[in-house]
């Protein structure tokens, strides 16, 4: 009853957004909020600045921070089931939304008074304007990045779907606009770089899907250690079968079917898309991937860090 409830709850949320906007049928702008794009479906100014300066931040909370299209998701799922040592059940009764919402949101901010302490919160946030009090807190981030090139093809096509984005007009305008920071939260580039002042502090992990891609037992140890979890072994590994691509591509409570179409329309694509590192190989030309290597190497010289998807 009271999952039902809670996802009353979520369409009432949703739904004053859709009636009012409409935003794929409707031209639209991104506003900044201290130079970073954001649109208005979803965001404004005075949701941003709250949680920038009045957000509370509690000791015991666990952020996720990402980029958009980087895994936020898939970590979500992670944690949901550390916390419950593997079983499935609530995952499986309660939208991945509400597990974990996203704390900068007009929806997450209303959702975030029902989110079971100690609390796991997600965020897309540029370092520069995330919670002012969690630098004064002892709470946790994990920053979740992936290939930028795969960020970028999942962004395209995510564009399609989800209303907060502006349709792409094609993949090439697309990639121009990605590069420039023409999107939703801006450039990946900052995102990274700002984050990454970050890394040698004890509460701030970073992980990268590819790590999480390519061997999840060794990754969900890594994040056990960080949050001071111990699980057993068959807990881990029920963890591992439960947070599987096919696994939430199945849970109706993780892969957004229960999400309205006018706000995220999956006639056009599917949120659990691919779910692999590399598909960036079937779209880029060849000249557009040497443009992304050199915009790349420009842009990340400052960072002197190798990512894990430069040695594949
Ligand atoms: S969002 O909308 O920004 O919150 O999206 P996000 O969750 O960060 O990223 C979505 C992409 O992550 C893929 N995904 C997964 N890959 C592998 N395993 C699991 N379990 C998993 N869960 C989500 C999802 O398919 C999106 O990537 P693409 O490349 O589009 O498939």
């Amino acid at each position: 009853m009271q999952v039902k409830g809670r996802l009353w709850n979520l369409f009432f949320l949703f739904s004053p957004e859709i009636f009012r906007l409409h935003l794929k049928e409707m031209s639209f702008e991104y506003f900044k909020y201290k130079g970073v794009n954001f649109s208005p479906g979803s965001y404004s100014e005075e949701a941003l600045s709250f949680a920038e300066n009045e957000f509370e931040v509690l000791d015991d909370d666990v952020y996720i921070v990402t980029y958009p299209k980087s895994g936020t998701n898939w970590m979500i799922e992670i944690l949901s089931l550390l916390r419950t040592k593997g079983d499935p059940t609530w995952c499986n009764s309660l939208p991945i939304w509400l597990r974990s919402p996203w704390y900068e949101t007009i929806e997450g901010q209303s959702q975030i008074k029902d989110v079971v302490t100690p609390r796991v919160l997600t965020s897309h946030l540029p370092c520069h304007i995330f919670a002012k009090s969690f630098f004064t807190s002892e709470a946790k981030i994990i920053y979740v990045m992936r290939n930028p090139k795969d960020i970028l093809v999942s962004l395209f096509h995510f564009s399609k779907m989800l209303s907060l984005y502006k349709y792409p007009k094609s993949f090439a305008e697309f990639f121009e606009d990605f590069l420039q920071g023409n999107v939703l939260y801006n450039s990946w580039f900052d995102h990274v770089k700002g984050w990454m002042q970050m890394k040698q502090n004890s509460n701030f992990f970073f992980i990268t899907y590819e790590e999480l891609y390519k061997d999840l037992h060794k990754s969900v140890i890594k994040i056990c250690e960080f949050l001071g979890k111990d699980l057993d072994d068959s807990q881990i590994d029920l963890v591992i079968k439960h947070s599987s691509f096919n696994a939430m591509k199945e849970n109706k409570m993780s892969n957004y079917s229960l999400i309205p179409q006018d706000f995220m329309d999956q006639t056009k694509g599917s949120f659990m898309r691919k779910g692999i590192a590399g598909d960036w190989k079937n779209h880029f030309t060849v000249a557009q991937n040497e443009y992304f290597d050199a915009v790349y190497k420009e842009q990340m010289k400052e960072l002197k860090m190798t990512f894990f998807w430069e040695q594949l």
